[in-house]
């Protein structure tokens, strides 16, 4: 793709498409909207770039203060197609202006009805597929648990090590990490269950070895008899970006399939063209039984979904599953607008572009760099792992530095990992070339200052 210096072609409003700092981070008028903040936000809300944003599109977000930043976060692998991409908006004020809201449960609607026929006919598996759709991830994952219980007749749930779905109460059992999710905040859901993964960075093992741990564990301290799903992210996001070892996802789906247990591929944060093909079960050969969807669903508007098998999906009463928003008028008109992109203007292939990008750079610098542990990803899903450079121990110190003068010189990086010692790269697939270079090179630079 050539570089643009307007964001309109790929996206976006017409925001010039350049690192611009007229300030220091943050600026004036942006410390005034965090001192705000202090006062009149919880101090549990936290925020990674200290800046009070006002436009975003193409690669940049801009704040208040007429800094223009880099964005190599997509607002946490949200805005996938672009920031206010112009199909998107132009999809959502029409509907904003026919209609916001009936409930799908009072008065059904045609748009989420297209929406569950795209998601019937996008996620892998040519089996007869139903969705049914939500608000948030953490909403489709209680509802696909939901779901698996009623479909099985049983209660116990299997999710993984370093496995991350959300901050609602079951949501919460489910992920792994206590600080800064769970912490104080228990008693959590009962009859969840932890199984070990495939780490191969740090454990050694091949696919196979990792998933016959991980059934060893589950049989011997659960039972297949008691258990309802299994439930896993393809590639743990808030975790670290792990990337199983081959094998290992098509062994746990034999496995699940071998003993009723339904199969939930949590693709939060993987879906929606993120790795470089529309969903990252498709990297693994694996077809799941229930995929749960949101983020880059809807490019910015809150939508999420559970997609599955139909006789899965149709173990629920009438009535029992649904709530007041879930579906929403113009979240839906947002993703059908979305999906349309990502068929038309082949965004997978720019994922796998942008992530050949970021990984050659890396790779190279790990080269001459042994704080450089790791770097691993598939498509725009790419991370960084950084360690002490003598021992190989997570360095969550230099990893925040980093991130830190990345985003005081102007670009949005996030972090992630159980150690808090990864840095990942989640840009929106509307970044240009030369912007995504000029990014990884202060992140470089940063790292060469650390
Ligand atoms: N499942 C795989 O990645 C959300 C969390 C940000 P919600 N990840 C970003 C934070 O710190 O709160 C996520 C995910 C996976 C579920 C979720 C939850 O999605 O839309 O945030 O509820």
């Amino acid at each position: 793709m050539t570089t643009s210096t307007l964001a309109t072609a790929v996206g976006g409003p017409a925001l010039p498409q350049e690192r611009r700092l007229v300030t220091s981070i943050p600026g004036p008028r942006s410390q005034a909207l965090l001192a705000r903040k202090a006062d009149a936000v919880a101090a549990g809300v936290g925020h990674t770039a200290p800046i009070s944003a006002v436009a975003a599109g193409g690669g940049v977000v801009v704040d208040a203060d007429g800094n223009s930043l880099i964005d190599l976060g997509s607002g946490i692998a949200v805005t996938t197609v672009g920031n206010a991409h112009p199909k998107v908006v132009e999809a959502v004020q029409a509907q904003v202006a026919a209609f916001t809201h009936t409930c799908f449960m009072v008065s059904p609607y045609e748009s989420y009805v297209a929406v569950a026929e795209a998601l019937n006919r996008l996620i892998p598996g040519d089996h007869a597929k139903k969705s049914a759709l939500f608000n948030s991830g953490a909403e489709a994952v209680e509802n696909a648990v939901k779901i698996a219980r009623k479909h099985t007749g049983r209660q116990a749930v299997v999710a993984f090590d370093h496995g991350y779905h959300g901050r609602t109460n079951l949501t919460m059992a489910l992920t792994a990490k206590s600080m800064p999710y769970k912490s104080g905040f228990g008693p959590f859901a009962p009859e969840v269950y932890r199984a070990p993964l495939s780490y191969p960075y740090r454990d050694g093992l091949s696919g196979a070895e990792a998933a016959k741990r991980a059934i060893s564990q589950i049989e011997k301290q659960i039972g297949a008899d008691n258990l309802a799903a299994v439930i896993i992210e393809p590639i743990q996001g808030e975790g670290g970006f792990i990337v199983p070892a081959d094998g290992f996802l098509p062994a746990i789906v034999d496995w699940c399939r071998s003993n009723g247990v339904v199969f939930i591929a949590d693709e939060v944060q993987t879906g929606f063209g993120r790795t470089g093909a529309m969903f990252a079960s498709e990297h693994f050969g694996i077809v799941p039984d229930l995929i749960t969807t949101a983020k880059g669903i809807a490019a910015g508007l809150p939508l999420a979904a559970v997609t599955g098998r139909a006789e899965i999906m149709d173990a629920s009463h009438a009535g029992g599953l649904g709530g007041t928003y879930g579906g929403n008028p113009i979240a839906c008109a947002a993703a059908l607008a979305a999906i349309d992109v990502f068929e038309n203007d082949d965004l997978i292939s720019r994922a796998r572009e942008i992530g050949d990008l970021i990984k050659g750079r890396f790779t190279e610098l790990q080269a001459g760099d042994a704080r450089i542990g790791d770097v691993r990803g598939l498509g725009a899903m790419i991370a960084v792992e950084f360690v002490n450079a003598e021992t190989g121990e997570p360095d969550a110190a230099l990893t925040a530095a980093v991130a830190k003068a990345a985003i005081a010189q102007g670009v949005i990086v996030l972090t992630c990992g159980t150690y808090g010692n990864v840095i990942r790269f989640l840009p929106p697939l509307s970044i240009d070339d030369a912007l995504l270079a000029e990014g990884l090179g202060v992140v470089a630079d940063a790292l060469a200052a650390a």
